[in-house]
């Protein structure tokens, strides 16, 4: 892959990665090797041109040097995975769900998607779970991700969409305080979006334990212990009231709740959070005057304060600091969360979760139940209930779920106690993996089906601000390769359901706009064509009424404000071809910003939290006396299952390493570069030293892109968020020791 001048039209389309969904051309390698060459989109408005270095190089895992292009399966003679065909593969998968369903009840058959997935592939998984195996037990990685903020949000505002605006809102805000993101390393082309928001004399605020290269551009940097960000925001929330700075007339009118929320944090003190956080009262004054002084403000989050088993609440602690200044559902105003993977947005709305239909209906609705079941052509009450959250269904592998279809995660490197999970994993009666390529996961499972990935297939994204996407075929897939959407077709076959699961995703996409009409995530008024024809639609965006799927009956009280005309007005938005009713109703432009007349809760008021701090699940003692944090590197994407396969990315990030500051290091004895043994209640990780002063003394840091001996996730903590159910990834308690010397 090369990035070249751009060569005759290349085909439009979007990375493989993460939630930004960068722009990108692919035209023929001008090389000649039959390969792809990345070339720059520049009218994309996210990322205007630029990627990161996983982006430039995403052609590599199309290379059949790396990646499956044959079905494996576990043959008994020799216990190891063995190519197979594919009619012999997905009868072996049709014959292991059956059988455990059979002798088990439909429950014993589990299913685990990703955010990473296309919308119409999680649609299709969903549909699958429910409707083929009848089975209440699927979940998906993106419990792992963003599952507390989505919490809070529905909590708060009554509808979850990770950012309530665009990208493009940023540099024009006052203030933006960024908690626990390193946008800088995970989404590097948004970073022009703060070095343009100071660039106007506006002002950044970086909240994370250590001094990241995001955290360097700050105006101010908060290192917090890990952990405590929930009595972070309380005491900056504290002194807005002590200063008297919240916006009176606004809370009156536009919220609810202030006075529990007001007392809880009244409770802390400055003096009691600094000795908290190890955030000084002065630094606290700071932030509340960057944040208060300008007219508008904004608070982002991502993993750092969401991981926590305390998520929940913690985002709602910020997001009452951003209510209790008025801040929220204003223009260049608001709170938003950074989704994480490539479709981590539309991933957790159409029904691969746990408690979930898709347009984000609730599976306990009855109205929901009914409305989806019609669109499937089954009975609401065949329709099963909500099934457990993505660890405890991981947990339960080999006691109570005896067979799993997994899709696009891969959780023996990326869930936590990863070594138990790994063990339950092996417990299964029966494993059926799709992957583009053999990951670690992969390795452990009964049958292995090797699938299409974005540039050889057609799918829709959501990206981190609700904007619906469309990723274009580039290439044809090598031969031996089947798409997702193949797989759950030709399994549907094999066990009974012959109809509903088309392979043309244009097809699914059209059955997902019928089941999300009138949801909260209302993808009714969304085509292919217009997706072509703009540069994408953010949802909500409802089918106009008195359409084939214009939902009028069923549209829940209008929570949002569309963009005023202009945006979108040139994009001749003809009415879909197949939908002569609508020949004279204007189309829904989409709705880039939200709330700005009203929540989407019943009464149209954002709801305060009140909440109070508390102690992680796992806090240092005299045996575990440092703090495990947890993340990531640019090089490398999650797992590491794709980015790990491409030589570039190795060189650059080639292995785990433990991040400590220097007094930590020297209390060990250890010096840059020699191994480091970093032991938890839940196992042992060895990996190189990296001494640094940009990190706690209290802290270590541990990416956790790799398997083996230096698997972060080996140690992690899987005390989870009572709400969202989401792990401690960010906090727990080790030992180190000088690795011995070989
Ligand atoms: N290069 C790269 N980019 C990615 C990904 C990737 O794997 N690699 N993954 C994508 C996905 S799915 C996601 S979810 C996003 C994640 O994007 P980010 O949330 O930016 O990523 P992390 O590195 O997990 O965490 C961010 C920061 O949180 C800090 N942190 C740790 N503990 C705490 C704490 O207790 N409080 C606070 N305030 N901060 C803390 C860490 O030091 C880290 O710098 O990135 C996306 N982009
Ligand atoms: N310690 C620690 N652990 C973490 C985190 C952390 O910050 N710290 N972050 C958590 C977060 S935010 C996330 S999102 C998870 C992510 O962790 P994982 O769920 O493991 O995510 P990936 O590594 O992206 O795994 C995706 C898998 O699907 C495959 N794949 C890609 N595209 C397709 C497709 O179209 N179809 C199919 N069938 N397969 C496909 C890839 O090759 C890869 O094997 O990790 C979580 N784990
Ligand atoms: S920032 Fe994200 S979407 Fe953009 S090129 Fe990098 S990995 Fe891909
Ligand atoms: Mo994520």
């Amino acid at each position: 892959m090369h990035s070249t001048a751009a060569p005759a039209s290349p085909t439009l389309t979007h990375c493989p990665y993460c939630a930004l969904q960068c722009g990108m051309g692919l035209a023929p390698d001008p090389q000649g090797d039959g390969g792809l060459a990345v070339v720059e989109r520049a009218e994309f408005p996210v990322n205007r041109g630029a990627l990161c270095g996983k982006g430039r190089t995403a052609t590599a895992v199309l290379s059949s040097r790396v990646r499956l292009t044959e079905p494996l399966i576990r043959t008994h003679a020799t216990g190891r995975l063995e190519p197979a065909t594919w009619e012999e593969a997905l009868d072996r998968i049709a014959e292991g769900l059956s059988r455990t369903r059979t002798e088990h009840g439909p429950d014993a058959c589990g299913v685990f998607g990703g955010g990473g997935l296309t919308n119409e592939k999680a649609y299709g998984l969903g549909k699958f779970a429910r409707v083929v195996l009848g089975s209440s037990q699927i979940d998906y990685n993106g419990r792992f991700c963003m599952s507390s903020a989505a919490a809070a949000h529905q909590r708060a505002f009554g509808l979850d969409r990770g950012l309530p605006f665009p990208l493009e809102d940023l540099p024009r805000t006052g203030c933006v305080i960024l908690v626990g993101s390193n946008l800088a390393e995970t989404m590097p082309p948004a970073l022009r979006y703060l070095t343009e928001l100071r660039e106007n004399g506006g002002s950044l605020i970086v909240v994370d334990p250590r001094r990241t290269k995001t955290a360097e551009q700050a105006d101010l940097h908060l290192a917090p212990r890990p952990g405590t960000d929930l009595a972070l925001a309380l005491g900056l929330l504290h002194l807005v009231v002590a200063e008297g700075r919240t916006d009176e007339a606004y809370i009156r009118e536009r919220t609810s709740g202030w006075e529990e929320a007001r007392s809880a944090a009244m409770a802390h003190w400055p003096e009691l959070v600094e000795r908290i956080t190890g955030v000084s009262v002065p630094e606290l004054r700071e932030a509340v005057r960057l944040f208060c002084d300008p007219e508008a403000a904004m608070v982002l989050t991502a993993r750092g304060p969401e991981q926590q088993s305390k998520g929940t609440d913690t985002v709602g602690a910020w997001i009452n600091l951003v209510l209790a200044t008025g801040r929220a559902g204003r223009p260049l105003s608001g709170y938003g969360c950074l989704t994480g993977q490539g479709n981590g947005q539309g991933g957790r709305e159409h029904g691969q979760k746990a408690d979930q239909l898709p347009g984000y209906r609730k599976l306990t609705d009855p109205a929901a139940r009914a409305h989806v079941a019609e669109v499937w052509g089954v009975d609401p009450e065949s329709l099963p209930g909500p099934g457990r959250s993505a660890y405890e269904l991981l947990d339960a592998l080999g006691s109570d779920i005896k067979s799993l279809l997994l899709m696009g995660s891969n959780p023996v490197v990326s869930a936590p106690r990863a070594a138990h999970i790994e063990e339950r994993l092996k417990s299964l009666d029966f494993l059926a993996v799709a992957d583009v390529v053999l990951s670690e996961t992969a390795q452990l499972a009964d049958v292995v089906l090797p699938v299409t990935q974005w540039a050889e297939e057609t799918g829709t994204t959501t990206n981190l601000e609700g904007r619906v996407l469309l990723r274009r075929q580039a290439v044809e897939p090598p031969p031996g390769v089947r798409s997702d959407l193949v797989v759950l077709h030709e399994l549907a076959a094999r066990l009974g359901v012959e109809k509903g699961f088309p392979t043309d995703p244009e097809e699914v996409f059209e059955e997902l706009r019928r089941a999300s009409a009138g949801g909260p995530a209302d993808y009714s008024g969304i085509t292919y064509r217009r997706l072509v024809e703009e540069e994408g639609v953010f949802w909500p965006c409802p089918a106009p009424e008195g359409t084939e799927y214009g939902a009028a009956a069923t549209a829940p009280s209008a929570p949002v404000t569309p963009l005023a005309a202009g945006d979108g007005e040139d994009s001749a938005l003809d009415p879909a071809p197949d939908d002569p009713a609508s020949a004279d109703t204007a189309p829904h432009p989409g709705t880039p910003r939200l709330f700005l007349d009203r929540f989407a809760t019943e009464d149209g008021r954002a709801r305060f939290m009140p909440v109070t701090h508390r102690a992680a699940a796992e806090e240092p003692d005299a045996e575990y006396p440092v703090l495990l944090t947890t993340g990531r590197v640019v090089a490398q994407y999650q797992s590491g299952a794709q980015t790990r396969r491409v030589a570039e990315l190795n060189a650059a990030a080639p292995g785990p390493f433990v991040q400590l500051h220097p007094e930590l290091a020297a209390r060990i004895g250890v010096a840059d570069g020699e191994d480091i043994t970093v032991v938890s209640r839940r196992g042992t990780a060895v990996a190189p030293a990296r001494v640094s002063r940009s990190i706690r003394p209290d802290t270590v840091f541990m990416p956790f892109h790799w398997p083996g001996a230096g698997r972060a996730n080996t140690l992690t903590h899987p005390a989870l968020d009572p709400v969202s159910r989401m792990p401690e990834f960010k906090v727990c308690a080790v030992r180190l020791e000088r690795a011995e010397t070989r």
